[in-house]
């Protein structure tokens, strides 16, 4: 398996607080035009922005007016005039319709660890917030349109993964996580032998302010950092038994979850959890980020990404044990910010749209066959999910419930995780429709 990462020399990797395309950093070749490329994208999205919301006041007004003519054949007196003047913008949760859970009962018991999702319909996917910055959210055009879809019930662990139980599968089963495999030669033609270590990349923040479009500022490849060295060699998890583990690939995720009689969710699964029954909110608590002045997720309060910027207030500066929160309505803790998650899902900007090309209601959608990122085509990636301690509404807001990230497979970092589900009895999964 070829590894896309921060070697140096070799490829770009898809680190980040990093699903906005346009936060790219540069790669081996091409670096500042590159560079350029991204500005200028950048700007020329700035001026799509705001050459839109005239187009979609236009928009509007001729959906009014379809909508009065064909009124207008039933009720052949209804005057024009104030149909034109009627049409208003639809509200940010316009297209959000209300979740449907399933009724089918409960199994009886629930694995150790787990929460019964109910599964149902619901609706998926983010609006731009109205009140968030360009870099926060207006990029998530990956998370749109919002769409109809639904899922079987299911369990789902409360917590994501911990050091102590990502350890008692490996002292069970021995198994070496691909942070801890020397990556072959034959996986990256060319490259020094110095640099063919095993390592993993690592959130290192610089002393300065940086320009918020080069990832490589904030993230570096780090020798012998693993998910028992979180920082490097000299880190270890002594006394942290109980935070997420962290610098697990994809397949270091799925082996724990085969192990576990388990699997990932699929990225459905993941958001219809998430929503813990609510339907339309951006937090998955409810409307507001800080309800009543709460913290409800461990995030970034700082200036992003700058060294000791980090204030904590939220209680964790940097990452967090498992639980530190409140839990949602289905009981699961950190389904927001700490550590983003993986899901079992290729990634794909256009997939949504894809299902509402469809049309009807997806039932429960595995994600598309093949993986496509288009700003960088050749990696193949799978959506990540949840956000991280280094989210903030400065440059990646992603703790929004119904915004996507996106990594590189065999990439694994210090703000990356996973939790298991598992699937319920065939007669408690689904309504029977
Ligand atoms: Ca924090
Ligand atoms: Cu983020």
């Amino acid at each position: 398996m070829r590894r896309a990462c921060v070697i140096p020399g070799l490829v770009a990797f898809p680190i980040g607080c990093r699903a906005c395309d346009r936060t790219k950093g540069p790669s081996k070749a091409g670096d500042v035009r590159k560079k350029k490329t991204v500005i200028k994208s950048s700007k020329s999205a700035q001026a799509a922005r705001a050459h839109l919301r005239p187009a979609v006041g236009i928009l509007v007004l001729l959906a009014g007016i379809a909508a009065w003519k064909t009124a207008s054949t039933h009720l052949p007196n209804a005057s024009p005039v104030v149909a034109a003047s009627t049409p208003v913008p639809p509200p940010p949760t316009a297209n959000f319709i209300t979740t449907i859970p399933n009724t089918v009962r409960a199994p009886d018991s629930a694995p150790g660890g787990m929460a019964w999702i109910p599964g149902g319909e619901f609706s998926m996917g983010a609006q731009d917030a109205p009140d968030m910055n360009d870099v926060g959210m207006s990029a998530t055009t990956d998370s749109r349109p919002v769409h109809r879809v639904y899922v079987d019930g299911f369990w789902m662990d409360k917590t994501d993964v911990t050091n102590e139980e990502f350890a008692k599968f490996v002292k069970a089963t021995s198994y070496v996580t691909i942070a801890e495999r020397k990556p072959r030669a034959e996986d990256f033609p060319g490259a020094p032998p110095e640099n063919l270590v095993a390592g993993s990349v690592v959130f290192s923040p610089p002393d300065h302010a940086v320009p918020l479009n080069d990832h490589f500022q904030w993230w570096s490849y780090v020798k012998g950092a693993n998910w028992r060295h979180p920082l490097g060699p000299q880190s270890d998890i002594k006394g942290k038994e109980k935070y997420p583990v962290v610098h697990v690939a994809l397949e270091d995720a799925v082996a724990y979850a085969k192990w576990a009689g388990k699997r990932l969710s699929t990225e459905a699964e993941w958001e219809f959890a998430a929503r813990g029954g609510l339907s339309g909110k951006p937090f998955v608590w409810g409307d507001q980020f800080r309800p009543n002045g709460k913290w409800m997720a461990n995030t970034f309060q700082g200036k992003f990404p700058v060294k000791g910027t980090d204030k904590g207030e939220d209680g964790h500066a940097g990452i967090a044990p498992v639980a530190q929160y409140p839990p949602n309505g289905y009981g699961l803790y950190d389904m927001a910010g700490n550590v983003w998650q993986w899901t079992s899902d290729w990634y794909r900007p256009d997939y949504y749209a894809r299902l509402v090309a469809v049309g009807g209601v997806a039932r429960n959608p595995q994600g598309p066959n093949s993986p496509f990122d288009p700003s960088e085509p050749t990696e193949k990636k799978k959506v990540h999910r949840g956000g991280s301690f280094l989210c903030t509404d400065q440059y990646c807001s992603r703790y929004i419930v119904g915004t996507r990230g996106k990594g590189e497979v065999s990439t694994a970092t210090n703000h990356l995780g996973f939790r298991c589900v598992k699937d319920a009895p065939v007669s408690n999964r689904s309504a029977g429709q």
